[in-house]
């Protein structure tokens, strides 16, 4: 698998227990696991996850036979298959055939534009038509980001799990992934994040909050699957920033974008980062930080990965204080990242050396 966990075992357990309704009398069958709420399936045997295609199909709008015809006779998907030959699609896929289905709705023939990279799919579409970038819309007023996280809200404040995880995943069937993440599982987390900080959410609802985002977002880390040859970026946060969602968005932000990613959780030293850039031939490297603004090691740690990746890999910093890191961040070369659609914007242009964003 291309995405590593921080927890393997714990996110195996979350994932089992939430997500699949799995027959244990057929344990030793074939396909046992049922998705639920068109949530990724996973075959037991191989330990693939994905989503089938009748789920792609509606989330592209392409028909199940043109999902096909387009695999079999341009390649441009390869969705992995379970042990019954089923087809099992990942994010990355699903973003790929939107983008597709996009750019020859705008009149480009399939045959040309099959084999481009997702990034060169992403500018193809954009100039086409700027600021729509092959999202699907809700379908009904329900669908809608704000309704979305109204329920979750609510379920949260029941400290009702399994209602909150219901509507993720229906939030993941309806909304691109980029709309998922920027406009339900952001203003989620900081909506619960504040109540909790104001008194007006208790710590266990929060914590409720944070690990189902947690398990979520990994579980569609796992889910990607990027193209044989993809970038990597690493993803994590300095020590001493314990704050990781913000981190995880980031990563769930690059896969998106076609980037095989190395999300390694909160807090580790700079040594353990420029190992793990090194051991991947990292492209790039993904830094949170978000408190305080004034960290004395900070600036200590930037240098340290500066010198020990040396100048090739770019070094990507974002989170709620970053810019308070202005000149340590000037001194060991790295790029201060405002937002979420700025690392996209930047790993896009990245991706295709042909056009980089600073
Ligand atoms: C949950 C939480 C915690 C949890 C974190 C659990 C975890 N595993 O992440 C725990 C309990 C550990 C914690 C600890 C503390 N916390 Co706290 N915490 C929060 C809380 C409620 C939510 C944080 C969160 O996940 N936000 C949601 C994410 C999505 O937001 P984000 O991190 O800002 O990320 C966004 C952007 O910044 C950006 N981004 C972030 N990283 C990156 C990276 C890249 C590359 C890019 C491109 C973008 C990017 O994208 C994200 C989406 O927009 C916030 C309040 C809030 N509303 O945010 C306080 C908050 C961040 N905490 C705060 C404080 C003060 C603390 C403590 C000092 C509390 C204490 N007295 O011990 C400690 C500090 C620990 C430390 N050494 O870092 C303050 C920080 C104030 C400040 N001056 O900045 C906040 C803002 C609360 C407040 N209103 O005062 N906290």
């Amino acid at each position: 698998m291309d995405f590593v966990f921080a927890h393997p075992l714990l996110f195996e357990a979350l994932f089992n227990s939430c997500l699949l309704n799995v027959d244990s009398r057929s344990a030793l069958g074939r396909l046992s696991a049922r998705p639920v709420s068109r949530s990724p399936t996973t075959d037991l045997k191989t330990e693939l996850t994905g989503f089938a295609i009748r789920v792609v199909a509606r989330r592209t709008g392409l028909s199940p036979h043109v999902i096909r015809v387009w695999e079999r006779r341009y390649s441009a998907v390869q969705p992995q298959r379970t042990e019954t030959n089923r087809r099992l699609y990942s994010e990355a896929d699903i973003e790929r055939l939107r983008l597709l289905s996009a750019a020859t709705h705008a009149g480009h023939s399939i045959g040309q534009i099959a084999q481009l990279e997702t990034g060169q799919l992403q500018d193809l579409v954009h100039q086409d038509a700027p600021g729509e970038l092959s999202t699907p819309q809700p379908q009904s007023d329900d669908d809608e980001p704000a309704a979305i996280v109204a329920r979750a809200l609510g379920a949260v404040h029941q400290l009702d799990g399994e209602s909150l995880e219901k509507e993720l995943a229906h939030a993941g069937i309806r909304l691109s992934r980029i709309r998922l993440l920027e406009e339900v599982v952001v203003p989620l987390i900081c909506q619960v994040g504040e109540a909790w900080h104001q008194g007006s959410l208790r710590i266990a609802e929060e914590h409720l909050t944070s690990a189902t985002i947690r398990s979520f977002v990994g579980r569609l880390l796992a889910s990607d699957r990027p193209n044989a040859g993809a970038p990597t970026i690493i993803v994590t946060t300095p020590t001493g920033q314990s704050h990781e969602i913000g981190a995880l968005l980031a990563a769930a932000s690059a896969s998106a974008c076609g980037w095989k990613v190395v999300y390694l959780g909160p807090q580790l030293p700079a040594e353990e980062i420029c190992a793990a850039a090194l051991r991947h031939s990292a492209r790039a490297i993904g830094l949170s930080v978000v408190y305080p603004e004034n960290d004395p090691l900070i600036p200590g740690e930037l240098e340290l990965i500066r010198q020990g990746v040396g100048v090739g890999v770019d070094m990507l910093v974002g989170g709620r204080v970053a810019a308070a890191y202005g000149n340590a961040l000037q001194e060991a070369g790295a790029i201060l990242v405002q937002d979420l659609a700025h690392l996209r914007r930047h790993l896009t242009g990245a991706s295709n050396p042909n056009q980089r964003v600073a």
